[in-house]
C-alpha cells in the first residue's frame, strides 16, 4: 500500500467522523515497519490527540474456550445497546499459523456487518513487540474515530497476556468448563491479572461443569491478595454462555460497574498514566536498541570498537562508554 506524504493531514479528519475505511488505513501505516510510514504514522497519531477515551478490555483464552463467539455475542449485544465497538486481536501464533482469523471472521459474521463495530484481525509475521506497538496505536486511532468499548483479544500465548494487560483497562479471563483437577493448569501469574472470569460454555449438557468450575475459580480468587484496585467482590467468576448469549448482561453490568468504581477511586486514571508512562519508556529504550541495528555509522561503531575489546586493546567498560557517547551525538 502506498501512503502520500499528506497521509496524515488527509486521514486525521475521517478517522475524526469515524470513517471505517479510513481508520483500516491508519492502522496499516501504524503496522508498517517503513520508516517514511512510521514517520508518517507518528505525525497522525499527533494530529489525532488523546482525547477521545473508550473502555478497553482485554480478553484472553486458549483456543476453542469460545472468544470469537463470545465477542461475536457480546458484541452485538453492545451495539445494540449504542455502543460502537472496535475489535483487535493480538496473537503471536498467527505469525507461524499464517493467520488464525480466518476461522474468526466466520465466527464474527453478525458483527463484521455491523456498521457500529470494527474487526480487525492481528497481522502475520509480526514479533511480539512490534504487536505492542501496532496493538497500542490501533487502540489510540479506534478511540479516535469513535469506538468508545475496544475489545483485545488474545490467545493465552507466551506474553501476550501479560502484554495485552499493559494496554487495557479491563482484563477478562475466557475459562471453559472442567474438572476441579484442571483447575491447577491455570498459572497463577495470570489468575493475578485477571478482573474477571468467565466460564464460558454455560448450556446444555456442560451448565453443571460450567457451574461447578465457576464456583472453583470463584474459590481460587478469593484466596489471592486483595489488590488495591478492586473493590468488593471483585475479582469475580460467573458463568456465561457465549452461543446461547446468557449471561452476558451480567457480565457487562459487572465490568462497567467496576470500571465506574476504579474511575471514581482514581485508580482508571492511575493506571492509565501508568502504562502512557510505561509505553513512553519502552518506546524509547527500543528505539535506541534499534539504532544499534539500522543505524550504519553506529553499527560500524559497534564492530570496531567490539573487536578492540575482544583483541584485548580496550576494556570492556571503557568501549561501552565510548559507544554511549557516540549515540548522543
Ligand atoms: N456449547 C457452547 N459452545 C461454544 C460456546 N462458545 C463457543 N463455543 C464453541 O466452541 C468452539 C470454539 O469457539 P471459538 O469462538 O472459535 O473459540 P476461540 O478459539 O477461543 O476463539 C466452537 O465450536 C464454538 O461453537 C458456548 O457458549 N457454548
Ligand atoms: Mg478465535
Amino acid at each position: 500500500m502506498t501512503f502520500s506524504p499528506e497521509t496524515a493531514a488527509d486521514l486525521a479528519p475521517r478517522i475524526l467522523a469515524g470513517e471505517r475505511r479510513a481508520l483500516a488505513r491508519a492502522i496499516t501505516l501504524v503496522e508498517s515497519g517503513r520508516a517514511d510510514h512510521r514517520a508518517q504514522a507518528t505525525a497522525l497519531l499527533d494530529r489525532l490527540g488523546t482525547a477521545k477515551k473508550a473502555l478497553r478490555i482485554g480478553l484472553s483464552g486458549t483456543p476453542g474456550v469460545g472468544k470469537s463467539t463470545f465477542i461475536e455475542s457480546f458484541g452485538m449485544m453492545l451495539v445494540g445497546q449504542g455502543h460502537r465497538v472496535a475489535v483487535l486481536a493480538v496473537d503471536p501464533s498467527s505469525a507461524r499459523s499464517g493467520g488464525s482469523i480466518l476461522g474468526d471472521k466466520t465466527r464474527m459474521e453478525r458483527l463484521s456487518r455491523e456498521p457500529a463495530a470494527f474487526i480487525r484481525p492481528s497481522p502475520s509475521q509480526a514479533q511480539l513487540g512490534g504487536v505492542a506497538r501496532r496493538t497500542r496505536e490501533a487502540v489510540s486511532l479506534c478511540e479516535a474515530a469513535g469506538f468508545d468499548v475496544v475489545l483485545i483479544e488474545t490467545v493465552g500465548v507466551g506474553q501476550s497476556e501479560t502484554l495485552v494487560a499493559e494496554m487495557t483497562d479491563l482484563f477478562i479471563l475466557l475459562m471453559a468448563p472442567a474438572g476441579g483437577d484442571e483447575l491447577q493448569g491455570v498459572k497463577r501469574g495470570i489468575m493475578e491479572m485477571a478482573d474477571m472470569i468467565l466460564v464460558n460454555k454455560a448450556d446444555g449438557d456442560l451448565k453443571p461443569a460450567a457451574l461447578r468450575t465457576m464456583a472453583d475459580y470463584a474459590g481460587a480468587l478469593r484466596l489471592l491478595r486483595r489488590r488495591p484496585q478492586d473493590p468488593e467482590g471483585f475479582p469475580k467468576a460467573v458463568a456465561v454462555s457465549a452461543l446461547a448469549e446468557e449471561g452476558l448482561k451480567t457480565a457487562w453490568e459487572d465490568m462497567q460497574a467496576l470500571a465506574a468504581w476504579r474511575r471514581a477511586q482514581g485508580h482508571f486514571d492511575r493506571r492509565r498514566a501508568e502504562q502512557a508512562r510505561h509505553w513512553f519508556e519502552t518506546e524509547v529504550r527500543e528505539g535506541l536498541l534499534a539504532r544499534l541495528v539500522t543505524d550504519p555509522a553506529i553499527r560500524a561503531r559497534m564492530q570496531a570498537l567490539g573487536s578492540a575489546v575482544a583483541a584485548g586493546q580496550t576494556a570492556p567498560a571503557v568501549a561501552a562508554a565510548e559507544m554511549l557517547a557516540a549515540l548522543q551525538r
